[in-house]
């Protein structure tokens, strides 16, 4: 993009965030503004100049939801002073997460990004971020809560409320929110390939969130900064926004049960134990192997058949990038399924040992009772998302 204009957009579905990009434009950095006519103008100016003395190339995309102090307009008067700057003006929508969103779908770098539009995100962080990027992130996030960060005039009840929120999510969401000090933040970068094709539905203010829960992310690296207090306008956030946090990470956690996945993942499960099963029944009855052995092959078989279908079919939209991502998948099931299956072992034995059980019975009583569980976390553990 070489000049700055307006974007009219009418209805509040997103669009997809294509995987194209123009090879000129490193960055894409969305600024979502609702009434910040007054704190636009120095944001920008302060991004232009922070970025300009990077070299690299940039664009500024404002989404502003038809703010009713218009600044989309005061924004739109910057676009010959700052060529880089598109402005999106939403007639329908509203929401920061899909602004962030919205913006990106417009947006032309290799690099997508977002920044608060009320200055109290420091502009010159985006030199740091951008550093993190070029030495291989796949998410640099600006971090309130490292050593060199902090947040200047937070009263202490808000500094608990937002703690306790943290706090709330990392129980909830341990791998996406524990991996990150600053999971609420609303300033980062990250690559496009990482958002590009990933169907995202974020309710409210948190989009790096949905992020770090719906994609990819292998490689995160955070950079402090001190979180400003505003100097114009006033803030979005109300209680509102908190219930809107909390159903954002019930659905989140509900997520990977409702995706097209899990029928996937139920019938290799179920065809595994099967399997387990009939390959017992072939080497212990047919063959006449004995008990330990034919139990300890046939739940060898199920874990192979499982890592093998689970990577070609059931999580085939997030296959394994290297050979090592495939053998630390194959030894990450057996680590799980392996305690298992010397249980299973053990039950088994025991049952008919101790109780007088059959062995097919038996074998049958801890396949039911062990494995069902043990497949389910192990596949939910080795493939969820953001891990692999
Ligand atoms: N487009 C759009 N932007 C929004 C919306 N709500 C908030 N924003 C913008 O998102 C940024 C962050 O919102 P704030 O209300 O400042 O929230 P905060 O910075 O987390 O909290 P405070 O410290 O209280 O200001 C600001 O630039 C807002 O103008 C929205 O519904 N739509
Ligand atoms: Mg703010």
């Amino acid at each position: 993009m070489t000049s700055g204009k307006v974007v009219e957009v009418t209805g509040d579905q997103p669009r997809p965030i294509p995987d194209g990009y123009d090879p000129t434009i490193e960055v894409s950095l969305v600024v979502p503004t609702y009434d910040e006519a007054d704190n636009i103008g120095d944001l920008l100016r302060g991004l232009h100049a922070a970025l300009t003395a990077t070299g690299v190339g940039f664009e500024l995309i404002v989404v502003d939801d038809d703010s009713p102090d218009e600044t989309w307009r005061v924004a739109a008067g910057l676009t010959t002073e700052i060529p880089e700057l598109t402005v999106i003006r939403r007639q329908e929508a509203t929401g920061l997460a899909t602004a962030v969103l919205g913006g990106w779908s417009y947006a032309h770098g290799r690099l997508l990004g977002a920044i608060d539009g009320d200055g109290q995100h420091p502009p010159n962080v985006i030199v740091d971020l951008l550093a993190s990027m070029s030495e291989g992130a796949d998410v640099a996030v600006a971090s309130r809560h490292l050593p060199e960060g902090g947040m200047v005039g937070w009263s202490p009840a808000r500094r608990l409320l937002s703690r306790g929120a943290q706090t709330l999510g990392q129980l909830l969401l341990p791998g996406t929110i524990g991996r990150v000090t600053d999971p609420m933040s609303g300033y980062f970068l990250l690559r496009r390939d990482i958002v590009a094709g990933t169907e995202m539905d974020p309710v409210g203010y948190k989009i790096l969130l949905e992020v770090l829960a719906r994609c990819d992310v292998r490689r995160l690296v955070e950079s402090p900064y001190v979180f400003l207090q505003r100097t114009a306008g006033r803030s979005k956030v109300a209680v509102g926004h908190y219930v809107g946090y909390l159903r954002h990470l019930l659905r989140l956690r509900v997520y990977p049960l409702r995706s097209r996945a899990l029928v996937r993942y139920l019938a290799v499960t179920g065809v595994a134990l099967a399997l387990d099963a009939v390959v017992f029944l072939a080497l212990f009855d047919l063959s006449g192997w004995n008990l330990t052995r034919s139990a300890a092959i046939a739940g060898e078989t199920a874990i192979l058949f499982t890592v093998l279908l689970h990577d070609l079919w059931t999580f085939a939209g997030r296959p394994a990038r290297t050979f090592l991502d495939r053998v630390r998948r194959l030894v990450g099931m057996h680590l799980v399924l392996g305690v298992l299956l010397f249980t299973r072992l053990a039950v088994t034995n025991a049952l008919v040992n101790w109780i007088g059980v059959g062995p097919l019975a038996a074998f049958l009583i801890a396949l039911a009772v062990v494995m069902p569980g043990g497949h389910l976390l192990g596949s939910r553990l080795t493939w969820r998302s953001g891990r692999s």
